[in-house]
């Protein structure tokens, strides 16, 4: 272990012992903790009101069964996760995740950067996350309804637009959100902004779905310009995955200049030397549902490898992992290196191992943790919140220029923070500090409930 603070790694040990199995939620812990050995020393009420202690501990975790009949008839059953892990500073808040490798300490892990990453945008919104090992690839689209009513059933309890505002993430987009926001509207008999993420026709904002990969790009960007005075015209692009954040990451960075010349997906990547044409990824994806592997019948020029991991080996100079936790260890990191990767800025959550940050920080590669540069997601579903409670809409223009100016703002005080702690350039304890700044306070204000 790695920290120094007595007091830390006694609390550590405490949360290891606790969640002895829960290999992703404890790395996130540790890396938080780390960041926060400063702030410990020069604030000994942290200690006396044991706010690590609350904070590495969700407020409520709530297992539920989810029975739903597949199109032949069959009853299938999965598990159903919502972990409500902060709400100090406004309503739980984070994504659903549908896939199959889901299990509680990967709920955990989400939930607990959730409430850093929101306490970031500097809207009022405290953190969650949810979901099932309900694996939506391959299902019809019935089975996905009746999947996403029989999970609405239960989770309708506990959630609500002063409670718990759930999303989308991995697995869950337009179409689940849809159906999750018909059953809690039918069983509730209430329009409340219950989700975020919705169609723009009950309640939706402009700009939700690009949020995530534009928010990325305006960090990255602001990135680039304030710590090498460059930008990304001109650069070539490395982005893993070709979900709903890769893709509008890649075409934030095409309109400011870069070439994206690969992406992926869990089975395999594909280089395009001349730039990826990402109209027709996002038509493969979002409309038929497609795999990465049939880019190159239609762009010959390209070339298609098994193996997702393999797309770290590809010379770029910026890397933006998009994927899904810990799909960059330390091996891809050294080759991103060694081929002269300028910064990566992570997309997905939790995308590098902590190996590989330890490798891109000891090269000084510019490096932007997802908690910081993946906000603009979570940000924009509190701007939908914000229009939902006003029964309002925004422009698009409105949107963007507000996601813009969190991100910028992200950029700052994470950067600030990391200054004012001696640490200057280090953009994860930077982020980790000034999200943590704020619940610590308002739990302090609060006295002590949860
Ligand atoms: P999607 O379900 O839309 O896309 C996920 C993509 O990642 C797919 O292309 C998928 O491929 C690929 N993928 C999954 N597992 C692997 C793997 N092991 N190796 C390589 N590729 C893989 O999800 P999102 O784009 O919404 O989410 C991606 C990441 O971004 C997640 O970490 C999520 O938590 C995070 N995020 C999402 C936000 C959002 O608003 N949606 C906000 C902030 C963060 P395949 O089709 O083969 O499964
Ligand atoms: O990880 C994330 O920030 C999300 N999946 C978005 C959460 C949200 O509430 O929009």
């Amino acid at each position: 272990m790695s920290l120094k603070s007595e007091y830390l790694q006694q609390v550590y040990k405490k949360v290891e012992m606790r969640n002895e199995h829960e290999a992703e939620f404890l790395q996130a812990v540790l890396e938080v903790l780390e960041s926060l050995e400063p702030v410990i020393e020069s604030r000994p009420e942290l200690k006396q009101y044991g706010i690590i202690e609350r904070m590495t501990e969700p407020e409520r975790a709530i297992i539920f069964r989810v029975p739903w009949i597949d199109d032949e008839g069959k009853v299938q059953v999965n598990r159903g996760f919502r972990v409500q892990f902060n709400s100090a500073i406004g309503p739980y808040k984070g994504g659903l995740r549908f896939h199959k490798s889901v299990n509680l300490s990967i709920m955990k892990f989400l939930g607990f950067e959730q409430c850093f990453k929101n306490s970031l945008t500097g809207l009022p919104m405290g953190g969650a996350k949810g979901g099932s090992d309900f694996h939506p690839q391959g299902r019809s689209d019935g089975e996905v309804m009746r999947f996403c009513q029989s999970f609405m059933t239960e989770l309708y309890r506990h959630i609500g637009p002063d409670t718990d505002v759930p999303a989308g993430d991995m697995g869950v987009g337009g179409r689940e959100i849809g159906y999750l926001y018909g059953q809690y509207r039918r069983i509730t008999n209430s329009t409340a902004g219950v989700l975020t993420g919705k169609g723009l026709s009950y309640g939706g904002s402009l700009i939700r779905p690009e949020a995530t990969g534009y928010g990325l790009c305006y960090f990255t960007q602001e990135m680039l310009q304030n710590m090498r005075d460059t930008s990304f015209d001109g650069k070539t692009v490395v982005i893993s995955g070709s979900g709903n954040v890769a893709i509008y990451a890649a075409y934030k960075a095409i309109e400011f200049g870069a070439k994206v010349v690969a992406m992926s997906d869990s089975a395999g990547y594909i280089y395009d030397k001349d730039g990826v044409d990402i109209d027709f990824i996002r038509e493969l994806k979002e409309v038929r549902r497609g795999r990465i592997a049939e880019y190159p019948e239609t762009h010959p020029n390209a070339t298609y490898t098994q193996d997702s991991t393999g797309i770290w080996n590809i010379p770029c100079d910026i890397a933006l992992p998009c994927a899904t936790q810990n799909e960059l260890g330390e091996a891809s990191a050294e080759a991103l290196v060694k081929n002269g990767v300028m910064a990566v800025a992570e997309g997905a959550n939790m995308p590098s191992t902590p190996g590989a940050v330890a490798v891109f920080q000891k090269a000084g590669i510019l490096f932007a943790p997802a908690k910081a540069s993946n906000a603009g997601g979570v940000a924009v579903s509190g701007l939908e919140m914000c229009q939902n409670s006003a029964r309002y809409s925004w422009t698009a223009e409105e949107v963007d220029r507000k996601l813009y100016e969190i991100m910028v703002n992200i950029f700052h005080n994470a950067d600030n923070a990391a200054k004012l702690y001696g640490m200057d350039g280090n953009l994860v304890a930077g982020a980790n500090i000034a999200g943590f700044t704020k619940i610590a306070d308002a739990m302090l204000a609060q006295g002590v409930t949860y």
